[in-house]
């Protein structure tokens, strides 16, 4: 690919573009934003520090937009990190090649197989791991498995994974490490289970010795991501080239805050993603509690109350005092009891950035954006600690509140309008949600519905119908009231907890944020 004018001036212009890897050691599925703002900047950085052939093959799954910008770029763009106090653009060089696997299926699968490539990374997202809703296992039934296993090109993220190890494995068994970078609680250890699964649905002996490969030579660390990254916007677009003096169609929109903790446990080497600030620790478990709940969790009730309350931006809507005492109440009362925190993370610091960071308001990410695939990401936020809380006997309130602010959103009764941000939130559930409002009663019984019925946040919850009343009964106060009025009745009816574990499972009194 011819280098980018654009990029390549900009360069003499004063914006630094680093020499980049000069070979390939990585595939990366899921060439999205995320991907391009947090783990290419740290791979850039571990280039910089030491070196090596890391350099990455980014996959998109079916969007071509990205990978031809890039292309026509070099395979170079530029990161915005975006706060209050300005923006600061670099780019971050580290990748080697770029393609679409819908394109290119057959690719995919040589590129797992190829001896040079030594970790495969993912961020396909909450939905990429082809899970079933009520089993959390492997979705046989789905047809992307169901074709994928029927042979051919696969599709699926994990029948791509499945595929390209088996080929590696008839190839020589070179070992590597697949790097799960999404939202999941134990995220290694779930692709591992979730590739296992598929090719021990194979039938007679045919996965079989993949299986064995998979148990000397191939390693499935956990990994916890963290940087807000919102859609990139025209506005951003014009933005950069204004400041670089040039055209890049592929920027990321980033805030300054970036984190990531990874299990040290990598079968052919790794670069040296410390040198970007990368953590190595055998905590990862409960880094991903911490962040799955604390940041996710409260960004999911802070989007669909932010929605339904008119609310474009997550700034505005944690701008709002019921809103962010909705969340502080969650926070202190409901998730913060809930993990472990570990033993580097002060926990107060933590919770204050939190706040800081849901207040950027130039970084203008969308509570549609947040709200969009609820249905995947609840089922990963809310049902662990609702049911910890359950078990003792008492009710969690606030996460409740975030199941009727999501069902108040994607399923409104007749004759409620949740406004146009709440329409803008996508959810491969939404038909389901649909046909179950359209045959409800009323909210108790739509959320007895979603909640036993359809069993959409887990088998567990879905046998808990003291809690769908309370999710019922949190949509009437919403859609005939408002959101402030069911943030006051979920609110006054938590009692602020007495005490929290900390990471050596000691209990002490709990900071109670609503107290501060
Ligand atoms: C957000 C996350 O969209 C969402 O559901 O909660 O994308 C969040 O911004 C990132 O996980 C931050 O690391």
């Amino acid at each position: 690919m011819s280098a980018t004018p654009g990029l390549r001036r900009s360069a003499s212009g004063g914006l630094r573009v680093p020499p980049r890897p000069a070979g390939a050691g990585i595939v990366h599925l899921g060439l999205g934003s995320f991907h391009r703002a947090h783990q290419a900047v740290f791979t850039a950085a571990a280039f910089a520090a030491e070196g090596g052939d890391w350099g990455i093959v980014g996959v998109a799954s079916r969007s071509r937009s990205v990978v031809d910008a890039l292309h026509r770029q070099d395979l170079l763009y530029t990161v915005a990190e975006i706060s209050p106090e300005g923006m600061g653009l670099s780019i971050p060089a580290a990748h080697t090649d770029a393609f679409v696997a819908a394109d290119d299926a057959e690719r995919v699968v040589a590129s797992i197989a190829d001896p040079a490539i030594r970790i495969v990374t993912l961020t396909v997202t909450e939905n990429g791991y082809s899970s079933s809703p009520a089993t959390g296992l492997l979705d046989t039934g789905a047809p992307e498995i169901v074709a994928d296993l029927a042979g051919g090109s696969p599709r699926s993220t994990i029948g791509q994974l499945a595929r390209g190890l088996q080929r590696r494995a008839a190839a020589g068994g070179e070992p590597i490490t697949i790097l799960s970078c999404d939202n999941l609680a134990a995220n290694g250890e779930h692709t591992g289970h979730r590739v296992r699964e598929f090719l021990q649905e194979l039938p007679g002996a045919e996965g079989a010795e993949t299986l064995a490969f998979l148990d000397a030579a191939v390693t499935f660390p956990s990994s916890m991501v963290d940087r807000i990254v919102p859609a990139t916007t025209d506005v951003l677009r014009a933005d950069v080239a204004r400041s670089l003096g040039v055209r890049d169609e592929a920027p990321v929109p980033a805030e300054p805050f970036t984190m990531w903790a990874i299990e040290d446990r990598f079968a052919a080497g790794r670069p040296a993603w410390e040198a970007g600030g990368a953590v190595f620790t055998d905590e990862v478990g409960r880094y991903e509690q911490m962040k799955v709940r604390l940041l996710n969790g409260t960004h999911s009730l802070i989007a669909y109350l932010g929605a339904l309350g008119g609310d474009e931006l997550i700034a505005g809507a944690i701008a709002r005092p019921a809103i962010e005492r909705a969340a502080r109440a969650i926070l202190a009362r409901e998730y913060v009891p809930s993990i472990e925190v570990p033993s580097q993370v002060d926990l107060e610091e933590y919770e204050r950035q939190l706040f800081a960071r849901w207040a950027n308001d130039a970084l203008a990410h969308r509570t549609s954006q947040v709200g969009t695939d609820g249905s995947v990401k609840l089922r990963q936020r809310i049902p662990e600690p609702a049911l910890r809380l359950l078990r003792d006997g008492r009710m969690p309130h606030l996460i409740a509140l975030s199941v009727a602010g999501y069902l108040a959103c994607m399923a409104p009764l007749p004759g409620f309008d949740p406004g146009a941000h709440a329409r803008a939130m996508s959810d491969a559930a939404r038909p389901r949600l649909a046909e179950q409002a359209a045959a409800s009663r009323d909210p108790r019984e739509l959320a007895h519905r979603v909640l036993s019925g359809l069993r959409l946040f887990g088998q567990e919850l879905g046998e808990r119908p003291a809690f769908a009343d309370r999710v019922g009964e949190l949509i009437e106060t919403i859609t005939r009231h408002g959101v402030e009025a069911a943030i006051r009745d979920a609110v006054d009816a938590t009692e602020p907890v007495s005490a929290t574990m900390d990471h050596t499972g000691r209990t002490h009194p709990a900071h109670d944020e609503e107290s501060r």
